[in-house]
C-alpha cells in the first residue's frame, strides 16, 4: 500500500478543528486530529508545507519508521506545533492500518485490558451552590467521576467556569479576553467547595479539580494538604510544569494525588516527573504528544513508576482525538481515567462517530480503525474563525498564567 495524497481540513462548527486525511492507492484513508487550540494554523502550515510532501509514496504500515522520519528528520525536535502535526499523521496511519486489517485500533495496541473507559465529566458554577447542583446533574447523567470548578468571590471570572448557561468552552472567538486573578481568594475558597461536595455526595463519587497552572509549589502544597480530608481523585496542574522539580515540594507535603501534562508534548517534558514519582497521573494527549506511537511509550515508561494515565479530553480536541483516546484507554494496562467534555451537536454532526457513553464509562465501538469520520461537505459550512484562549493578570496588572 502507498500513500497517494493527504489534505488538511480546518473547520469551526462552534470551535476550530484541524483534521488530516491521508489517502492510499488502495482506496483506504485515515483521519488524524491536529487541533492546537488558539494556534491552529501553525499546525496546518506545518502539515501542508512540511509533512505532507514527505508522506507521498510511503507505505502507511511503516508507522514507527514514518514517526522517526518526521521527528528526527526535522532536526528541530519537540514543541506543541511539531508534536501535534506528527500526532495527526500518526493517528491517521493507525486508522489506515485498522481499516486495512479490518479491526478496531485497540486490537492493534494489544487488545482490550478492560471493559470500558472510566471518564470524568465537568461541573462548574458561579458559586459553590451552583457548582454542587452542576455536580449533581453530572451524577444524574451517570458519571462516576466529576471535576468541580467554582467561581471565586471577588473575581469577575475564572478558569473553568462558564459564562451564562452554556457549557464551559476553553476558547473564545476574536482576540484573547482578559481576566483578573487572586491566589489568596482562590485558596480560601476551594477547600470549602470540596467540603460541601463531600457532605452532599459522600465518598462514592470521584471528585477532581484543575488549578490550571496558577500556584507556586508551596501554595499548591497548602491546597493539597487542606483538601486531604475530602479525598480528591487528583488536583491537576497545580503549578506550570516546565520546571519538573517544582512538583517535588508539593509531593513532600501532601497525599492528595497530582496530575499534569496536558500542555506537555514529549517524554522528555515529563521523564523526571515520572521517574521521581512526583505525580500520579500523566495527562498528555495523543494529538499533542505525537500520536499513539509516542504516547504508548510514555504510558509504558510511566507504568514502571506507578504513574497512570489521565489524558486531556477538553472540547478543543476533536472527536477524532476522543475516539482515538478511547481505543488507547481501553488497551493500555496503566490507564487511570479519561477526561470527557461532550462536543456540541454541530461538532458531532461534522464528525460522525462510533463511540458512546454508558453509566460512567465510554466505549470506542468496534468499527475498524478509529471509528470516527468527517463529513467534509458539512465541515465546509463552518469556515475557520480566529479564536484564542483568555489571558490572566494579577490584581495589580502583572501578566500571569491562565
Ligand atoms: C482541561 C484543560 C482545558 C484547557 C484547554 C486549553 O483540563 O480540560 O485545562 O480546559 O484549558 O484544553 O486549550
Ligand atoms: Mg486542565
Amino acid at each position: 500500500m502507498k500513500i497517494t495524497t493527504a489534505s488538511v481540513n480546518v473547520c469551526s462548527p462552534g470551535r476550530n478543528f484541524t483534521t488530516l486525511k491521508i489517502e492510499t492507492d488502495e482506496g483506504i484513508y485515515g483521519l488524524g486530529d491536529g487541533t492546537l487550540n488558539g494556534r491552529e494554523l501553525a499546525v496546518v502550515s506545518y502539515l501542508r508545507e512540511h509533512l505532507i510532501p514527505c508522506l507521498i509514496g510511503r507505505d502507511p504500515f511503516q508507522i514507527e519508521d514514518i514517526w522517526q522520519y518526521l521527528y528526527r528528520g526535522a532536526y528541530w525536535r519537540r514543541g506543541p506545533v511539531t508534536m501535534s502535526a506528527i500526532g495527526a499523521v500518526d493517528m491517521a496511519l493507525w486508522d489506515i492500518k485498522g481499516k486495512a486489517l479490518n479491526t478496531p485500533a485497540y486490537n492493534l495496541l494489544g487488545g482490550k485490558s478492560r471493559n470500558g473507559v472510566l471518564v470524568y465529566a465537568h461541573a462548574n458554577g458561579a458559586d459553590i451552590e451552583q457548582t454542587i447542583d452542576a455536580v449533581a446533574r453530572q451524577i444524574d447523567l451517570g458519571y462516576l467521576a466529576v471535576r468541580a470548578q467554582s467561581g471565586i468571590p471577588g473575581l469577575a471570572s475564572t478558569y473553568g467556569v462558564a459564562k451564562g448557561n452554556k457549557p464551559y468552552e476553553p476558547a473564545e472567538r476574536g482576540l484573547p479576553s482578559e481576566s483578573l486573578w487572586s491566589t489568596e481568594k482562590y485558596l480560601r475558597h476551594v477547600p470549602e467547595l470540596f467540603e460541601r461536595a463531600r457532605q452532599q455526595f459522600g465518598e462514592d463519587i470521584h471528585l477532581l479539580h484543575d488549578c490550571h497552572h496558577r500556584l507556586t509549589p508551596i501554595e499548591a502544597a497548602r491546597l493539597g494538604k487542606e483538601l486531604e480530608p475530602y479525598h480528591l481523585f487528583w488536583i491537576e496542574d497545580p503549578v506550570p510544569a516546565e520546571l519538573q522539580e517544582g512538583f517535588r515540594v508539593i509531593r513532600q507535603h501532601t497525599t492528595t494525588p497530582l496530575a499534569t501534562g496536558e500542555a506537555l508534548n514529549t517524554i522528555w517534558d515529563a521523564q523526571e516527573l515520572i521517574r521521581e514519582q512526583w505525580i500520579d497521573y500523566i495527562r498528555m494527549t495523543l494529538v499533542h504528544a505525537g500520536g499513539f506511537t509516542h504516547l504508548k511509550k510514555i504510558a509504558d515508561f510511566a507504568a514502571l513508576f506507578h504513574v497512570r494515565t489521565g489524558c486531556h479530553g477538553a472540547t478543543d480536541l476533536s472527536p477524532i482525538s476522543m475516539g482515538a483516546a478511547l481505543h488507547f484507554g481501553l488497551a493500555i494496562h496503566n490507564f487511570g481515567i479519561q477526561e470527557h467534555m461532550p462536543h456540541s451537536a454541530e461538532t458531532d454532526a461534522v464528525f460522525p462517530h462510533q463511540y458512546s457513553f454508558d453509566a460512567g464509562y465510554m466505549y470506542p465501538g468496534d468499527a475498524p480503525g478509529l471509528g470516527v469520520e468527517i463529513d467534509e461537505t458539512l465541515a465546509a459550512k463552518y469556515p475557520y474563525q480566529r479564536a484564542y484562549l483568555p489571558i490572566n493578570r494579577k490584581m495589580d496588572g502583572t501578566l500571569f498564567d491562565w
